[in-house]
């Protein structure tokens, strides 16, 4: 199964393209570091703010049913951008780009924080149009 998925979502005029989202650092597909790929890199999220609600569109884009709770699953590549910080969503978003966030790689963080998920583990086929 692959762990990650491609989003096309509009948001008032911004346009999250292809934004790209995995898990890594663990060794199941339904839990993980969580990891966007946004400008050509992957790179992290700061858990500032990070919680249920934020961690339930992340495992929606990736198929599955919602999030049982948040969790660390290690530092992210100390290369790697930490693209969002302060991250809050309303809970009806698409993707995780459209929630409200600082801005990309605007952080206060290091990847000690690096935000983690754990999904329910029901990944099911994606619904058209719903
Ligand atoms: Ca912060």
């Amino acid at each position: 199964m692959s762990s990650e998925t491609e989003f096309l979502t509009h948001i008032g005029n911004a346009f999250f393209a292809d934004l790209k989202v995995r898990l890594s650092g663990s060794n199941s597909s339904h839990e993980g570091r969580v990891e966007v790929y946004y400008d050509n890199k992957w790179g992290t999220i700061c858990d500032d703010h990070w919680g249920l609600r934020e961690a339930t569109i992340v495992c929606k884009m990736l198929n599955f049913s919602g999030a049982f709770q948040v969790g660390y699953f290690g530092a992210g590549n100390k290369s790697f951008p930490i693209w969002m910080d302060n991250v809050k969503c309303r809970g009806d978003e698409q993707s995780v780009a459209a929630c409200r966030h600082r801005g990309w790689e605007e952080h206060d963080c290091s990847h000690a924080e690096d935000a983690g998920v754990v999904c329910r583990n029901d990944s099911i086929p994606p619904t058209e149009g719903k």
